[in-house]
């Protein structure tokens, strides 16, 4: 009921008597009241003004399943959302729903996590309150072998909605950075529950730094705030990127993912520079110059023998 009385004091011009809410909702205007402290208490600013009536004037900057609901317009991505307070990291909240089997494009979203997690283990510094912490459960009709295709497309997705929401540029460094002016702005994990030949379920976790503080984070990082010099309001970056997500996921399966490589390709800072790559086999170096169908990383060796890369962390060097 609250989250009711609020899309419609959101969608009213100017003020709503109690009378009238009362009248919609078929309960007293004292339980009216009821639920507009209930709101308050949430954080939400509402005015109430004698012979006038109420009237909306902020949202509180929290994580609420139903404000990242308001008008979100996706069919799959984000028709469930889970809200969480502090967890120790949305990958394992999004997991244990994924086994007990909920439905494609379920959305688990934290205020912080005290053991976000990066690739191969490493650590997502996920301060309370500040950043996007977010994890997507998939069921793709695909092979295991083409999963990694997902984290081309998240990465495209991300970075549009951010763009788009801030009008930052944001670049793409293989295979899952996400850059402001060569700083880590954000990344993407992709994790997957497979058979030999069949996907059972892919979570994509994203992480992005949003109105975060320098002090707050790794040397290398940067945040929107950082960049921007101003705040943003997290939901509406969450919605963002929620149907920048579906728009590209529909396109998955098809011959259509072409255009995501193309996409990719124009946001790249990896392509066309020299790099240096290091992975469990080892250490390359040479040009990195394009990007295969199955988001492997093409390189040319100074020995001019071609090298395709589908993990591995890459250096840029001069
Ligand atoms: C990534 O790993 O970049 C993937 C990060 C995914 C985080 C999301 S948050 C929601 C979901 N739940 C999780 O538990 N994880 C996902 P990788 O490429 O391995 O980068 C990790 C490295 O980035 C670390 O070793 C640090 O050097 C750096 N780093 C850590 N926290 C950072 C931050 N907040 N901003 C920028 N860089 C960071």
């Amino acid at each position: 009921m609250p989250q009711q009385i609020v899309y419609f004091l959101k969608k009213a011009q100017g003020h709503i008597s109690g009378e009238e809410l009362s009248h919609k909702f078929k309960i007293s205007r004292a339980g009216i009241w009821k639920y507009i402290e209930e709101l308050r208490r949430l954080g939400y600013d509402i005015v109430a003004i004698p012979h006038l009536g109420y009237r909306l004037l902020s949202v509180p900057d929290k994580l609420l399943s139903w404000e990242i609901d308001f008008e979100l317009g996706t069919k799959i991505i984000g028709r469930e959302i889970v809200c969480r307070g502090v967890v120790s990291s949305t990958m394992d909240e999004a997991l244990q729903l994924a086994i007990q089997g909920v439905k494609e494009g379920m959305v688990v979203c934290a205020e912080g996590q005290t053991k976000g997690r990066g690739r191969l283990g490493r650590n997502w510094v996920s301060p309370k309150g500040k950043g996007i912490y977010l994890s997507i459960i998939l069921r793709p009709a695909v092979s295991p072998q083409e999963v990694s295709r997902l984290t081309l497309l998240s990465a495209v997705a991300v970075c549009e909605a951010i763009m788009k929401i801030t009008g930052i540029a944001v670049q793409i460094k293989w295979p899952n950075d996400l850059l402001v002016n060569n700083r880590k702005l954000g990344g993407i994990l992709t994790e997957l529950n497979a058979e030999m030949d069949r996907v059972k379920f892919v979570i994509v976790g994203i992480g992005i730094n949003v109105n975060t503080s320098s002090h707050q984070l790794p040397p290398l990082a940067t945040s929107l705030k950082q960049e921007a010099k101003r705040n943003f309001s997290r939901i509406e970056m969450i919605q963002e990127i929620l149907r920048s997500f579906e728009k590209w996921y529909v396109a998955f399966p098809s011959e259509k993912f072409l255009n995501i490589l193309e996409r990719w390709k124009e946001l790249s800072v990896t392509l066309g520079k020299r790099i240096r790559i290091v992975d469990p086999q080892g250490m390359i170096e040479g040009e990195a110059f394009d990007l295969d169908k199955d988001g492997g990383l093409l390189i040319r060796s100074d020995a001019g023998t071609i090298l395709k890369k589908l993990s591995g962390d890459v250096l840029e060097v001069r």
